[in-house]
């Protein structure tokens, strides 16, 4: 009942937090579902000054979780963007942020059983449709959150949670390379549509007057470049095979240049509206995978490590996102299993009330 208020944990996954919930305990019809949850974040408002979202892209997030009737699976996860400033639910992308905190979610609500010392959970990406396991530190049958791993964006360290993907490429445009190539010019500007677990356009900061190097404060005040990058990201929406993009929340558009700290490229992502804070899981992967391609933008300015098994730093505006990258000449474009390193908090476990 909602007027009884639906049990909630509120949970930091990755550089991300928002609610999670199981299923069962919310409305099975859609709108009535997006209608509680837009009441629950507190949108649409810039401030979400009536409901717990943080008023930011980041923080009004949903993840509903349901234990999985697929063969070989844990729990199947279904991620829900909701927006700030416009009354919107969308699951048009999946966040490999809140993903991070499915595996102690599904522990905490006895979804998957604990195995003492390290659960492997296996997570069914609804929005997508691919599979990732993620191993949890456990303790006496609960997740264990205290520990010294440090993601940049994130002050406090944590227990690590590793994230291995292997099936990403095409997640939401159906290949890799949607447009068959690395390299697309829309408006005069050469573009990488490419879709490595997310959709991203990869372009040069250097195409929009930019240095790659920019403040969030300073990209997000940047009204023409916005505009600029929004008039692509229309176009680059049916290019990419996501039909009419005005109301979704891909594709992602990363600006790049070289890196500047010891890693692998300089980021700095629009998401779309809003300047992220660090870079996405997927995005990040997304980004990554086009500093392999030699058409791609990316490529001349990227400084990769050599070597079958790559440690692929993507530096953004709060530090760099570390990914282990496999080649497997198997798989098209040479791309094997990648994965990385991430950590998630409980925050709060109650219920909320729509
Ligand atoms: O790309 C934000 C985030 C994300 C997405 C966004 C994400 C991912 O940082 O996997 O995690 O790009 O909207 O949470």
């Amino acid at each position: 009942m909602v007027s009884d208020g639906i049990a909630c944990i509120m949970m930091r996954g990755g550089t991300s937090k928002g609610g999670y919930f199981l299923a069962e305990d919310l409305p099975r019809d859609k709108a009535e579902r997006d209608r509680l949850l837009l009441r629950i974040m507190g949108s649409p408002d810039p401030r979400q000054i009536d409901g717990i979202g943080g008023a930011d892209p980041l923080t009004s997030k949903v993840a509903v979780v349901r234990k999985s009737e697929r063969p070989g699976i844990d729990v199947d996860y279904l991620f829900l963007q909701v927006f700030v400033d416009q009354p919107l639910v969308s699951d048009s992308q999946n966040c490999g942020n809140i993903l991070a905190g499915i595996g102690p979610f599904a522990i905490e609500r006895g979804l998957v059983a604990p195995v003492e010392g390290e659960t492997p959970v296996t997570i069914f990406m609804e929005n997508t449709g691919q599979t990732t396991v993620a191993r949890v530190r456990t303790k006496d049958g609960k997740p264990v959150y205290e520990g010294d791993a440090y993601i940049d964006g994130v002050p406090t360290p944590a227990s690590p949670i590793y994230l291995s993907f292997s099936d990403a490429a095409g997640s939401s445009c159906g290949a890799l390379l949607p447009t068959g190539s690395a390299l697309t010019e829309i408006d005069g500007v050469e573009c990488t549509l490419i879709d490595n677990g997310m959709p991203v356009v990869v372009m040069r900061a250097a195409d929009f007057g930019l240095t790659g190097y920019e403040t969030r404060a300073e990209l997000e005040a940047a009204a023409e470049v916005k505009a600029r990058v929004e008039k692509i990201r229309l176009q680059a929406g049916p290019l990419m095979n996501l039909g009419d993009v005005s109301e979704k929340s891909v594709p992602k558009m990363t600006l790049v240049a070289a890196p500047k700290n010891g890693g692998a490229i300089m980021t700095r992502s629009f998401i779309p509206h809003r300047v992220h804070a660090s870079i996405g899981v997927f995005g990040g992967l997304s980004v990554a995978t086009a500093c392999l391609l030699p058409e791609s933008p990316a490529y001349s300015l990227a400084s990769l490590p050599e070597g079958r098994e790559k440690m692929v730093a993507v530096e953004h505006a709060s530090g760099q996102m570390e990914i282990v990258m496999r080649t497997d000449d198997s798989q098209p474009y040479g791309l094997g299993e990648s994965s990385i390193v991430s950590t998630s908090r409980k925050l709060f476990e109650g219920r909320v009330f729509g």
